[in-house]
């Protein structure tokens, strides 16, 4: 089976960049893919506009490209987190994982028997190699959003549910949590800092979505390990102001 690139950096405790689209383009995807500027791309289906048309389009052009397609699901839920695999994920993001049996669950739907109960079934899987069936689970990218004050609590646990391979920190819904969005300050970063420390306990790598370029740089200092900040509503949104301001700072002239 293919080799997951990204899997394999956090294993080896490397730093994994990711593009993260929520616009539910496959265009823009296979551009993003086909630059071959990131090492993963994740296809938000929790709050990006992606259809499981759209989706399934996506992961069929970044499936032959090297950049690892990833999946946000909705939920923690078994029949979506296997249909993103079907389809061609090579990992899945849950978000709101609050409990370790919530973590097993997560783990057990993207495990084949008898490591997990994930159905056998699918078409497009084997274009990453014959032996699928008996290579995914250990490919397969498994992670676990820790987003709610109650998920920082157990972190440690959490995150040492074997077949975890990583944490990563939903910072808007931490801040809903903590009582404090849209502010983050002093007990919102506490708590992101202390999920790093679980993330050392239990030998596993942690990530978040960062709010700026500088803040991931600073955060993968850290020791954060997956560090997307771009997404492509961020890039588009960007470029549109300021192409819009220097249009019109040019015309006043
Ligand atoms: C959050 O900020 O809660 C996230 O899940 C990142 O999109
Ligand atoms: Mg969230």
């Amino acid at each position: 089976m293919r080799t997951n690139q990204a899997l394999g950096r956090l294993r080896r405790g490397e730093v994994v960049t990711c593009f993260w689209m929520n616009l539910g383009s496959p265009l823009l995807a296979e551009m993003a893919a086909r630059w071959n500027a990131f090492d993963s791309i994740l296809l938000d289906a929790q709050h990006g506009y992606w259809t499981e048309e759209t989706l399934l389009t996506a992961l069929q052009v970044i499936g032959p490209t090297e950049t690892v397609p990833l999946v946000r699901v909705a939920r923690n839920d078994p029949a979506l987190i296997g249909r993103a695999l079907d389809a061609g994920a090579l990992g899945v993001m849950v978000p709101l994982v609050n409990s370790v049996e919530e973590a097993k669950q997560a783990v057990s739907a993207m495990r084949y028997p008898p490591a997990g109960s994930r159905s056998a079934g699918g078409t497009r899987l084997f274009y990453y190699g014959e032996d699928y069936y008996g290579a995914a689970n250990s490919e397969i990218l498994c992670m676990v959003m820790i987003e709610t004050v109650e998920a920082v609590s157990r972190a440690v646990e959490i995150l040492s549910v074997p077949g975890v391979d990583m944490g990563f920190i939903g910072p808007g819904d931490l801040a809903i949590s903590l009582g404090c969005y849209p502010q983050r300050g002093s007990v919102h970063e506490a708590a992101v800092m202390k999920v790093l420390e679980a993330g050392n306990k239990a030998g596993k790598p942690v990530g978040l979505l960062s709010a700026s370029l500088e803040e991931a740089l600073r955060r993968a200092q850290q020791g954060f390990r997956f560090i997307p900040q771009l997404t492509d509503y961020l890039a588009f949104r960007e470029r549109v102001t300021e192409y819009r301001h220097a249009l019109q700072a040019g015309l006043n002239r």
